[in-house]
């Protein structure tokens, strides 16, 4: 018996130590960002961006953050010394002068981002701490209330990915359960220094198709079937909108009304006939 507990307090034992980090220093760091491919995924177009909270460098304003160039991604320090002229003015950067840098944005029609990337800097390799440590993606409805659609934090227990590698593609997904269509969007990141810098943001998604944000469990069966837009609103509205089906579907709940009434009736008959007995 001894011998039993004694193995059961050093089993208690490693189980506290592993806890306080003792045997976890091994394990890695899991990270946000997810291994995904969006080569076939539908790209979704960007208007109208503006940035708050910087002071781009010259050059590289936030337009040069949807303008499609990203460079090639290599983790070399010095290969950023020998791009193209193109490839280093295609990024947003500068000065911050706020907690947070704000890139706000809007999209040609309502669409839904289900993934998105950021591309690091050309530079990102000299300068990692121009990345950014977290940030949350918003979106905008049609009456101006606010939606939190991805909100990516970096602690201890998990990390956003990105690393000082120049022009490096992170993607994150969007929590299905926030999808939604919108045509406004902003983004606020929380960065660690007085610089910030990001290459190029791509967004991928459903364009157009349907007005509203979709409820979640009824959102992935439609999603692959696109309905031309300005047809009927509700998916289900549609199937039950036939004067076919609605002749006959009134005729089962008048039954089942007719039976309930009969049964209520024969109910109080028998306790009204019970009471006269007494
Ligand atoms: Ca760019």
């Amino acid at each position: 018996m001894k011998k039993m507990s004694l193995i059961l307090v050093i089993v208690m034992l490693m189980g506290l130590m592993s806890g306080t980090g003792v045997f976890a220093e091994s394990a890695e760091i899991p990270t946000l960002n997810v291994d995904v491919d969006t080569g076939e995924m539908t790209v979704i177009p960007v208007v109208d961006p503006f940035a708050k909270g910087i002071v781009p460098w010259g050059g590289e304003e936030v337009d040069k953050l949807f303008d499609g160039l990203y460079g090639v991604p290599s983790d070399d320090a010095m290969a950023s010394h020998f791009r193209t002229d193109e490839e280093k003015g295609t990024k947003l950067g500068g000065q911050v002068t706020a907690p947070m840098v704000t890139v706000d944005f809007f999209t040609e029609e309502a669409s839904a981002i289900r993934y998105y990337t950021f591309y690091t800097g050309f530079d990102t390799a000299m300068e990692p701490r121009r990345n950014p440590i977290e940030w949350t993606l918003y979106g905008v409805d049609g009456n101006g209330d606010i939606h939190i659609l991805h909100d990516v934090v970096s602690n201890e227990s998990v990390s956003t990915g990105m690393q000082a590698i120049n022009c490096a593609p992170y993607t994150y997904q969007v929590p299905a359960e926030n999808v939604g269509k919108y045509s406004e969007y902003f983004i606020e990141f929380v960065v660690s220094g007085e610089y910030f810098q990001l290459n190029e943001i791509v967004l991928f998604g459903d364009v157009g198709a349907e007005e509203e944000p979709a409820d979640p469990p009824s959102d992935e069966p439609p999603a692959g079937t696109t309905a031309p837009t300005g047809t009927a609103p509700a998916t289900d509205g549609s199937a039950s909108g036939d004067t076919d089906s609605d002749a006959d579907a009134p005729v089962i709940p008048i039954v089942i009304t007719a039976v309930a009434v009969i049964a209520v009736a024969a109910v109080v008959v028998t306790v009204v006939l019970k009471k006269k007995k007494k």
